[in-house]
């Protein structure tokens, strides 16, 4: 027997990946004839190295590229830089390094450590977001937008944060803080640009429903951002009318509950607020109370509820004479519904709890099914559930949502200002994207501000407008608005004096429409449509849970703005999407209340107890829980370290082995070491077979047995439940059947056999799909088994071997064997067994033979596969 030597991964791997470059495997034609599929993950924001998130994302991306490949498909697989953001600036005031040198050094470093994993991407599409190029075309994107009435510019309340100097989406501010810097968020006027993404509020959502291959999760949470609701504005008359309006309109969607109405409540930045704060000083103040507070909503729902009452009245809309109270109240937003509600103390809440503290009324309206109206009382919870009407007049007796349409119906009926008294409306919580970030590392926004002309697009012409090289990060702000030459420019119209915007888009707009761009990444305009539309929608977009709303909600309405601007053909970015789980490990904490990383602690196990200690001290080390990997908690693990130290095909085995794809994986020491030696054992399988097997292109054997077709049909098993396996992204299924069809022909495979033998000729067939099936998962192992096998090209432009279906099916089948009508037995035959070979067997059979009494049967009736009726 011959001995092979190990499987020296670092050194394979570099060959290989050197091999696939050499002949652009990977690269993807957009005129090839194949049928296209297209194979995303998120691509990574250049921080400086790859984690282990990144390795199981892309691992699993490849194998369903390398998988696709191979089943004929023409794969586009493609990696880029989402490069924008403030991470470079951070670096940049306190490394003083360049923002963009700090990114393009980082880019090199996570280009060199992806290329080291042998993923299977088209290097020659890559771009990152911070290339000229890339944000060129998305200047005239927004310029499109822009021409569309797609983006406008409007002041809005803002969200300040201000340590970081710059405006944050309302998702950024997380407990009233700055999601990266944890400053607490001011409020500030600005004028911003925002995207109407509230145009698409209706499509966004119904659309929804057709996006039958993402996580149900995920289209959920969707549902839940965009937040419709079907409900009735109202008007009330201010009664007696004064000189701040003559009337307040409300948003509600429980117009059932308006018998039940004891106050109105206004928005502190209502105009009627803002009017009547304007001669009540007690007012004026709790106003800019209110303002210092903020409005995101994680502030509002946990702030006390606050109001202020501004001695005005309405008139009840259905209760002739009943006059209700007008508060200005910190919890009613403006940016929602008309900015003013009516407030239900019994049914709501907010409401109740405002009540109880300004000593409102509390009118149940809403009778819960088992109650008794004479004695149900609301105490400190409201009602919220369903019932009968109560104490309403003409609705009484009637259900929720038949009140809800009799108040309507009314309402619509009645006039007040000579317009209906209410109107059925429905309300989306999405609000317009607020693009604008006062930043310097960011796209600019292609508009001149003239005092003149207004606002002025820069001609497309003049694009790109490029971001100046030349700036200083001694103050904190954007550099751009002190820049001296930049920001001073001719006006495109009239060329008097004028100054460029200098906000620079949320880096959001680019990660919006990337996946798009990488179909023709060096179109002199942002798509060519025709392009576009072949490739997407992506087939199997994979990506993190994290990016489940706003990424994926900004792409589709991307998508949908592009379609109405001509750029590309379709309404939805992500046929497929998966979102895998995190990678975590064990946290390891000192005496001293200081994290240990896994690389400084050693482990020991002893009677099924393990203990950690400090490698540098010696020192006892406390294990504690599992936690997603994280800097700050120090229990990462450097992919490049176990890539240089086993082999990056160690790394991907262990990332899809250990736990279906969307939960999370633990990683550890144990779990890596097992990855390997199935590396090793795979390899010695095929290094110490592969003499004794004939050449490349014998054919297996058709009629095999014994242990030839065993071989054979543990193959093309596996094979077949492989392919159902990927196809629903279940690698760790695909990675369990791998191990058993290697024990099954390292079994095989110890048996002597002859080089022409029907055992050599199956283990030819069975090894080189084994080798196959492992391709999209271990490529360079999988080439080098190949190589071993005595194969000339390169594994990975193989197609896909063909599973033989019949040899799927249970070789042998059991009849029941009849004797005039009565089951006297069974015989055990071949599937395929000719009717006079089973004939011959059935009446072999001595309780047959006996029922028989020694005669030869009449007849004998064979059907195949199900029973033998023998007649005496
Ligand atoms: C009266 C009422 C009675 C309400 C009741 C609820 C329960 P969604 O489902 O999110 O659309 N509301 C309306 N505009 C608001 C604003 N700008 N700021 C704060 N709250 C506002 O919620 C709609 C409900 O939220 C509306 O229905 C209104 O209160 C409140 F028993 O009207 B309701
Ligand atoms: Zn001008």
């Amino acid at each position: 027997m011959t001995t092979t030597e190990r499987y020296n991964a670092p050194e394979a791997e570099g060959r290989w990946q050197a091999a696939w470059a050499a002949a652009e495997v990977f690269r993807t034609e957009n005129d090839d004839p194949r049928p296209p599929y297209y194979v995303l993950e998120m691509f990574p924001y250049p921080s400086g190295r790859i984690h282990m998130g990144h390795v199981r994302n892309y691992t699993m991306g490849d194998v369903v590229a390398r998988y696709k490949r191979a089943r004929g498909f023409n794969v586009l697989h493609p990696m880029g830089w989402d490069a924008f953001g403030m991470p470079a600036e951070n670096a940049a005031m306190q490394n003083k390094v360049h923002p963009k040198a700090w990114t393009y050094d980082n880019i090199a470093t996570m280009r060199a450590q992806l290329k080291s994993m042998g993923l299977s991407l088209d290097w020659s599409r890559e771009f990152a977001t911070c290339d000229v190029a890339y944000y060129h075309r998305q200047q005239e994107l927004f310029l499109d937008f822009l021409a569309a009435g797609l983006a406008y510019r409007r002041t809005s309340k803002v969200n300040w944060d201000p340590v970081d100097q710059t405006v944050l989406a309302n998702e950024q501010v997380i407990d009233g803080r700055g999601w990266r810097s944890g400053a607490l968020v001011e409020q500030r006027e600005l004028t911003q640009w925002f995207l109407r993404i509230t145009d698409y509020a209706e499509d966004l959502l119904t659309a929804l429903d057709g996006l039958d291959r993402w996580p149900e999760k995920v289209r959920l949470m969707q549902k839940n951002w965009i937040g419709r609701s079907e409900g009735l504005r109202v008007r009330f008359a201010l009664t007696p009318p004064t000189n701040v309006g003559t009337s307040v309109e409300v948003f509600t969607t429980r117009p059932d509950t308006l018998f039940g109405a004891s106050f109105l409540a206004l928005s502190p930045d209502h105009p009627v607020a803002k009017a009547a704060a304007e001669t009540d000083g007690g007012l004026a103040e709790f106003v800019a109370e209110c303002r210092r507070m903020g409005t995101s909503v994680a502030v509002l729902e946990t702030a006390e509820k606050k109001g202020y009452d501004t001695g005005l009245t309405v008139e009840h809309p259905l209760i002739p004479g009943r006059r209700l109270p007008v508060y200005v109240a910190n919890f009613v937003l403006m940016e929602y519904g008309t900015g003013a509600i009516f407030g239900c103390p019994a049914h709501d809440q907010r409401d109740l709890e405002f009540a109880r503290k300004y000593g409102l009324p509390v009118i149940p309206v809403v009778l819960p099914p088992d109650a008794d109206a004479a004695t149900f009382a609301i105490g400190d919870e409201p009602y919220v559930g369903d019932g009968r009407l109560y104490n309403s007049d003409f609705l009484d007796g009637l259900s929720v949502p038949e009140a809800k349409d009799a108040v309507a119906r009314r309402l619509e009926g009645e006039t007040l200002d000579g317009a209906p008294q209410g109107a059925r409306q429905v309300n989306y919580r999405l609000r317009d994207w607020g693009i604008s970030r006062q930043r310097y590392w960011g796209c600019p926004i292609p508009v001149i501000h003239c005092a003149e002309c207004g606002v002025v697009p820069v001609p497309k012409a003049d694009l790109p407008v490029q971001l100046p090289d030349d700036i200083d990060f001694d103050k904190p702000g954007n550099p751009l608005d002190r820049h001296p030459t930049w920001r001073n420019v001719a006006c495109p119209q009239c060329k008097g004096p004028a100054r460029r915007e200098t906000d620079t888009m949320d880096t959001f707009v680019d990660s919006s429409w990337y996946f798009a761009r990488f179909t023709a990444p060096n179109a002199a305009t942002p798509t060519e449509p025709a392009v576009a539309d072949r490739w997407l929608p992506v087939d199997q977009y994979i990506g993190g849970i994290e990016h489940a709303i706003l990424h994926l909600l900004y792409s589709r309405f991307f998508v949908r703005a592009m379609k109405a601007t001509g750029h590309i053909g379709l309404d939805e970015p992500f046929a497929g999407l998966f979102t895998q789980g995190m990678v975590v490990h064990e946290t390891y904490k000192r005496a001293d209340g200081t994290f240990a990383s896994p690389a400084e602690i050693d482990i020991t196990e002893e009677g099924g107890e393990r203990r950690a200690v400090d490698r540098a001290t010696g020192q006892a080390v406390a294990i504690g829980s599992i936690e997603k990997m994280s800097k700050s908690k120090r229990n990462t693990v450097d992919p490049s370290d176990i890539i240089a130290g086993y082999g990056a095909d160690t790394a991907r085995w262990f990332m899809l082995s250990d736990s279906p794809p969307e939960r999370d994986v633990i990683w550890t020491e144990d779990g890596v070491a097992g990855a390997q030696r199935f590396v090793q054992r795979a390899w010695r399988l095929v290094a110490e077979t592969a003499p004794k097997l004939p050449p490349v292109g014998t054919a297996a054997p058709a009629a095999a047995e014994g242990t030839a077709f065993d071989v054979r049909k543990a193959a093309h098993k596996a094979l077949a439940a492989i392919e159902d396996d990927i196809e629903q992204l279940a690698f760790n299924r695909a990675v369990a059947r791998l191990h058993e069809l290697v024990n099954v022909l390292a079994r095989a495979a110890q048996e002597p056999f002859e080089v022409t033998s029907p055992l050599a000729a199956s283990l030819r067939e069975a090894l080189e799909m084994l080798v196959q099936a492992l391709a999209p998962m271990m490529p360079h192992l999988a080439e080098e088994c190949w190589s071993a096998l005595g194969h000339a090209r390169l594994v990975a432009t193989q197609g896909w071997p063909t599973v033989d279906r019949s040899l799927l099916l249970e070789d042998v089948v059991v009849l029941p064997v009849q004797v005039n009508g009565k089951r006297r037995g069974e015989v055990t035959v071949r599937r395929d067994a000719a009717t006079a070979d089973v004939e011959a067997a059935a009446l072999a059979l001595d309780e047959v033979r006996r029922h028989l009494d020694g005669r030869a049967p009449k007849k004998v009736i064979v059907v195949p596969q199900r029973i033998v009726n023998v007649v005496g």
